[in-house]
């Protein structure tokens, strides 16, 4: 039997056709039904277990060249076969995909860019913290409900290491380390144990500034954040301040900036109000101050912390944050590589 098959090898070895006709009997006889290959697994059946191996072995062999010389004999057939078309030397190459930047990171840029303009350095820290910089140093009662479970990620049972939920964190190590006057912001990833929706996720981006100097008052504030909206949504956005209430600064407010969608007039996405908040801000609290050895009484400070993708949201018409996380290249692919 087995020198039945090597005989077969060589004929096939040597075969060729002049057309597709040809080739597809030259199919039919060796894998057709009845052919030439089922006829050998059956007889294999017959033959004594201790030549089964090798006989199965060229069986085998045999069925592989057979379907490899058809594949190699079709191609060299001209007309409409499959692979014909990939030595067609006139159809237009393959497109190059180049990446995009990721919204997330168009957006970080261009608000540092931003800042920059007008005077603020950047500045980065640790993502795992200490309760001191994330919450003491930032005036945070003992009993703040930030510092639960429910709120905070802790990376071990010590209550003093954890994951940071704001960049202040960052902007206490500056005050450490410099005197006034300070004006930096801190980009960065924050932490929050929350349940993903369409509207919050447990990771997300920040740039927090801060801005420490004799005689830095409320105008100050509301100036550089009308130039910041002015620069990053456009002249004819409008912002508007509402009281509000953080720890760390006082007094506080919350900033709206006008729907461009509806131009203020009020639309499904500013919720019929005509405005969108977009960050918090305030005058760094004096114990702010003290607990970070600047004194009171001679410096004062205006702080802001925004959300990235928030801001990225408004300006994109982001409808899911979900999206920035997915990584779905139909959603990536949307946004302009430029910055
Ligand atoms: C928000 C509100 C805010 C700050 C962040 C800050 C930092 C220092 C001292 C005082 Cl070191 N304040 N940051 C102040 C007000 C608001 O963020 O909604 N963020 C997304």
């Amino acid at each position: 039997m087995l020198e039945d098959i090597d005989r077969l090898i060589e004929a096939v070895k040597v075969f060729h056709a002049e057309n597709q006709q040809e080739l597809e009997q030259f199919r039919i006889r060796y894998l057709g039904k009845k052919g030439i290959l089922n006829d050998l697994f059956r007889e294999f059946r017959d033959v004594p277990t201790n030549q089964k191996k090798e006989t199965g072995q060229r069986i085998n062999d045999l069925k592989q060249l057979v379907t490899d010389r058809i594949e190699e004999i079709s191609g060299t057939f001209s007309g409409n076969s499959e692979s014909d078309r990939h030595h067609d030397l006139t159809l237009p190459g393959p497109s190059i995909r180049t990446g995009a930047r990721h919204p997330v990171s168009i957006i970080r840029n261009q608000i540092i860019e931003i800042f920059s303009r007008q005077g603020f350095t950047i500045s980065e820290g640790p993502e795992i913290e200490d309760d001191w910089h994330v919450f003491s140093a930032l005036n945070f009662p003992p009993e703040h409900p930030a510092r639960d479970m429910q709120d905070t990620f802790f990376i071990s049972r010590n209550p003093d290491v954890l994951l940071r939920t704001h960049t202040s964190s960052v902007q206490v190590r500056v005050m450490e380390r410099e005197k006034p006057p300070i004006r930096t912001i801190s980009p960065g990833r924050v932490f929050r144990n929350e349940a993903i929706s369409a509207r919050a996720h447990c990771i997300f981006h920040q740039v927090e500034g801060l801005y420490i100097d004799e005689n830095v008052s409320f105008a100050d504030l509301k100036q550089i954040l009308l130039y910041f909206v002015h620069e990053m949504f456009g002249p004819d956005v409008a912002i508007r301040l509402r009281p509000s209430y953080f720890p760390f600064t006082e007094p506080s407010a919350e900033m709206d900036v006008s729907c461009r969608l509806c131009g203020g007039k009020g639309c499904n996405v500013c919720k019929h109000t005509g405005w969108l908040e977009i960050m918090g801000c305030g005058m760094v609290d004096p114990n702010v101050l003290s607990f970070n050895c600047i004194d009171p009484e001679k410096y004062t400070g205006y702080a802001f912390g925004m959300g990235i993708e928030r801001v990225a949201m408004l300006k994109y018409q982001v409808r899911d944050l979900r999206l920035y996380f997915e990584n779905d290249v139909r959603f990536l692919d949307q946004f302009s590589s430029a910055h």
